[in-house]
C-alpha cells in the first residue's frame, strides 16, 4: 500500500463515524481524519457537502473514489484489510450470515430505533421492513445467543459494529439493558481501539464546544 492508498476519514466525534474509526483502529488501516465541528455547522458548509452532499459522517475517500453510508464502509473495509481476520472470504459460509448481520443493522435496527425514539408507529408487521422492535430486537437477541460472537465462535466486523451500536442505544435508554446485549457489549467495548477513539473523541468534542460558544 503506498501514501496514496491511505484512506481519509470524514469525521465528527461522537458520532456514528466514531464506529468507523474503530474499524479502521481495528483493521490496522492507514487513515488521516477530516475533523469537523459539528456544533459550528462545518459539515454543511459547501466544501463539505460538494463531497457529500448529505452533509452526513462518517464517510471515506479512498483511491480517489467515495464511500458513504456507515455499512457499506464496514464492508469494503473489512474486504480491504482482510490480513486482519475479522472479514469472512467470500467463498466461505460464514459470509453470508456476515453481511446479513451486518445489514441487518441498517436495513432492520437503525429504522426500527429511529420510530421507537421518535413515536412513530411502523404499522402492521407485514408493511413494516423491519417486522415490530420487539420481534427485530428478539431475532437479534437470538443470533446472539449461538456464542461469544454473531457468527458463533467468529470475531468479525459485524461484532465490532454491534458492540459500538449496542453501546450508545443503551446509554440513550432506546435497547433495553437485556443481559446478553450487556454482557456481549462489554466483551466488545473493553477492546482497545474503542477506548482510544473514544477517549479522543471526549477531547475533541471539548474543543468543538469551546470553540462553538468562542
Ligand atoms: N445513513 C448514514 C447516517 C449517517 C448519520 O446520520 N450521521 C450523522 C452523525 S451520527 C450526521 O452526520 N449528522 C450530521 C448532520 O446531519 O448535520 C449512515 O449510516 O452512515
Amino acid at each position: 500500500m503506498t501514501s496514496t492508498d491511505r484512506v481519509t476519514l470524514h469525521y465528527m466525534p461522537q458520532t456514528r463515524a466514531a464506529g468507523t474509526r474503530i474499524i479502521l483502529e481495528e483493521l490496522g488501516a492507514p487513515y488521516d481524519l477530516h475533523v469537523m465541528n459539528m456544533k459550528a455547522g462545518e459539515n454543511r458548509e459547501p466544501g463539505y457537502l460538494s463531497i457529500n452532499p448529505l452533509g452526513k459522517v462518517p464517510a471515506i475517500e479512498h483511491r480517489g473514489k467515495l464511500v458513504t453510508e456507515q455499512i457499506a464502509i464496514a464492508i469494503y473495509l473489512g474486504d480491504l484489510f482482510p490480513q486482519a481476520g475479522l472479514t469472512p472470504a467470500v467463498d466461505v459460509p460464514d459470509r453470508g450470515p456476515y453481511l446479513r448481520w451486518l445489514v441487518y443493522y441498517a436495513a432492520c435496527f437503525e429504522p426500527a430505533l429511529m420510530d421507537k425514539f421518535r413515536n412513530v408507529d411502523p404499522g402492521p408487521i407485514t408493511q413494516s421492513v423491519y417486522g415490530s422492535y420487539d420481534l427485530m430486537l428478539d431475532t437479534l437477541e437470538g443470533a446472539l445467543s449461538n456464542g461469544p460472537y454473531i457468527l458463533g465462535d467468529r470475531l468479525s466486523l459485524a461484532d465490532i459494529q454491534w458492540g459500538v451500536a449496542l453501546r450508545w442505544t443503551m446509554m440513550f435508554g432506546i435497547v433495553p439493558e437485556r443481559p446478553r446485549f450487556v454482557e456481549y457489549r462489554d466483551s466488545l467495548i473493553a477492546r482497545p481501539a474503542f477506548a482510544k477513539v473514544w477517549n479522543e473523541d471526549a477531547v475533541l468534542a471539548e474543543q468543538h464546544a469551546a470553540e462553538a460558544r468562542a
